[in-house]
């Protein structure tokens, strides 16, 4: 039977018939009517998160941890442009994030009204799909809409722009109305990529490739975590013997311990790593879309290899390298077909050669706090049962590089678009996405300081994030870039930290700084098993780089492995 409704009321209810049960935002006028509705709906969970941004992020780690859609939720004007940064992350990232956001009544658009913004304009660019909902009788379908395409074939975030009077207008509401059709979505062409010849003849091609080659690599990225595709990839490698590369957000797509798995390509990854891709005659790319800090200069990138790339996003295929086989396809199934159409086969000589090019650890660094120990003692604190949501930075390439993930989906990163300032509120909402297990949120002493202000979120909703800070007293990536190739000159670089463990007295949280090697078991130990939020300011060495490193636009071939003279490593 038909309910009279308000529009507020309407985008609850559809909220809750789509199994959400979380949502992070932030009130204000051109929303009101939105937050008046949502105490009626006590299914429904309000993070009230310090700043917009961090309810985009929050919302974007827990779709990352739970593959299902998360919620963020803003007002008209600043709301809405506060949203803009965790948009684009959660975009560059195929993260499925609904956006809410109220706008201005319909007959003030237009008229630059109070804290009115073209959100469809400053969005779409940044999401699947935005749409302005004018017509209420169109309001229900349109979160049903939003949320199918956040969440199918290749998830990102959408957004729902609703007038305040749209939201306050009434309907007779007709629950589990069909869900809507669909409008046809063009897809942006297939970049030239022989994508024409069917899944099955594809998949025999591939698996002919496959079984020819004599350095073959398995390169697999995030589209094997989004698609569930661990057990296939595996068996596939397994079946073949063909060692397996992780980029940055295909880590935890493969355990690190497992024989077959060489580590991390691109700019940051080890020598043995790139090494292995610049000798590979076959390169068989699974869910990752070979960008650029992954290649270096392109020109120059696995010059012997021929690629299979298998994507879901057929825009992907043949968009940065040249293809010889490209499959559109769910991660999972086309391994799935692969693992089966192969034929086993051994790669030990060609295992043998790459461990041949297994360098001795570059790094060295001064004080006895390495970011390595730091990371293995996070480790055995958790028994590796933890989830790990890292910033921007040095520290976040050290945990690239040293944690040792063995659990599928544990390592949550803003990959894409790079944004400082993610780790704390993702985590809080990979904290409520994983209630049950540890989570650690790892910045910068700069990336901690942009959202430092979710402490207050922490406290006020009662979230229990364990927090990392690797204080190097530096912007440490931007000096390292400036200590390279900008004669060391630390322009604006150095950057000043409150007393964190003040500030965490402040905000009535769990505190501690650790200088040395004989503090940290035990204070990583009992911030872990403490009740509540706790922060741990690490104390690292100030000049302490990543190596190796590929210059920007340099080729895979020609890492930097040691400071250049003249500027000290540490
Ligand atoms: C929002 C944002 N602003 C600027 C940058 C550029 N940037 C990349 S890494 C970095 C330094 C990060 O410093 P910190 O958080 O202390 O981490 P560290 O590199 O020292 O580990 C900066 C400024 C960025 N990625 N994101
Ligand atoms: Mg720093």
């Amino acid at each position: 039977m038909a309910e009279i409704l308000t529009g507020a009321q309407i985008l609850c209810r559809e909220l809750v018939a789509a199994g959400i049960n979380t949502i992070f935002g932030y009130p204000g006028g051109a929303i009101m009517p939105f937050y008046h509705a949502l105490p009626e709906f006590s299914g429904l969970r309000h993070i009230l998160v310090r700043h917009e941004q961090a309810a985009a992020h929050a919302a974007d780690g827990y779709a990352r941890a739970t593959g299902r859609v998360g919620v963020c939720v803003a007002t008209s004007g600043p709301g809405a442009t506060n949203l803009v940064t965790g948009l684009a992350t959660a975009h560059m990232d195929s993260s499925p994030v609904l956006a809410i956001t109220g706008q201005v009544s319909r007959p003030m658009i237009g008229r630059d009204a109070f804290q009115e913004t073209d959100v469809i304009g400053l969005t779409l660019p940044i999401t699947k799909y935005s749409r302005l909902v004018q017509d209420i009788t169109q309001l229900a379908a349109s979160v049903r809409e939003a949320i199918a395409i956040a969440t199918e074939g290749r998830p990102g975030p959408v957004v729902l722009d609703v007038p305040k009077d749209v939201q306050n207008q009434k309907l007779a509401y007709e629950p589990g109305g069909d869900a809507p059709r669909l409008a046809a979505r063009g897809q942006s062409g297939n970049g030239g990529a022989p994508t024409s010849a069917s899944l099955e003849e594809s998949v025999r091609e591939a698996a002919r490739l496959i079984g020819e080659a004599s350095r073959p690599l398995f390169m697999i990225g995030h589209g094997v975590i989004l698609s569930n595709a661990y057990d296939e990839v595996r068996a596939l490698a397994e079946k073949t013997g063909i060692p397996v590369i992780t980029t940055l957000l295909g880590i935890s797509a493969f355990p690190e311990s497992h024989p077959l798995h060489l580590g991390m390509p691109g700019m940051h990854g080890e020598v043995h790593v790139n090494r292995a891709i610049q000798h590979a005659d076959l390169i068989v790319g699974i869910g990752l879309r070979f960008d650029d800090r992954v290649t270096g200069n392109t020109a120059a990138f696995a010059p012997r290899a021929k690629i299979i790339h298998v994507e879901l996003d057929r825009a992907e295929i043949g968009k940065n390298v040249k293809t010889a086989v490209g499959i559109v396809g769910d991660a999972r199934t086309v391994a799935g077909l692969l693992a089966d159409e192969v034929a086993a086969r051994r790669c030990d000589d060609w295992l043998a050669e790459i461990r041949g090019f297994v360098r001795p650890r570059a790094e060295a660094f001064s004080g006895d706090l390495s970011p390595e120990a730091i990371l293995a003692s996070i480790y055995e604190a958790t028994r590796g049962g933890c989830t790990i949501v890292t910033d921007v930075g040095q520290h976040q390439m050290w945990v690239a590089k040293y944690y040792p993930y063995q659990r599928a989906n544990t390592h949550i990163t803003s990959g894409g678009l790079g944004t400082m300032g993610f780790a704390v509120p993702a985590a809080m909402g990979v904290h409520l996405a994983r209630p049950g297990e540890p989570v650690w949120a790892i910045s910068g002493d700069g990336g901690f300081q942009m959202n430092m202000a979710e402490l207050a979120t922490m406290v006020q909703e009662g979230l229990s994030v364990k927090m990392a800070i690797f204080n190097n007293g530096y912007l440490g990536m931007v000096r390292q870039w400036q200590q390279f190739f900008h004669e060391k000159r630390y322009s604006c670089t150095p950057i000043w930290s409150p007393d964190y463990v003040k500030l965490a007295d402040a905000y009535g949280i769990a505190g501690w700084r650790v200088e040395r090697r004989t503090e940290l078991d035990d204070v990583v130990r009992a911030a872990t098993a403490h009740q509540g939020p706790a922060l741990v300011e690490f104390v690292i060495a100030e000049e302490a780089n990543v190596f190796p490193m590929i210059p920007p636009g340099g080729s895979l071939s020609e890492p930097i492995e040691a400071a250049p003279a003249g500027a000290r490593a540490v």
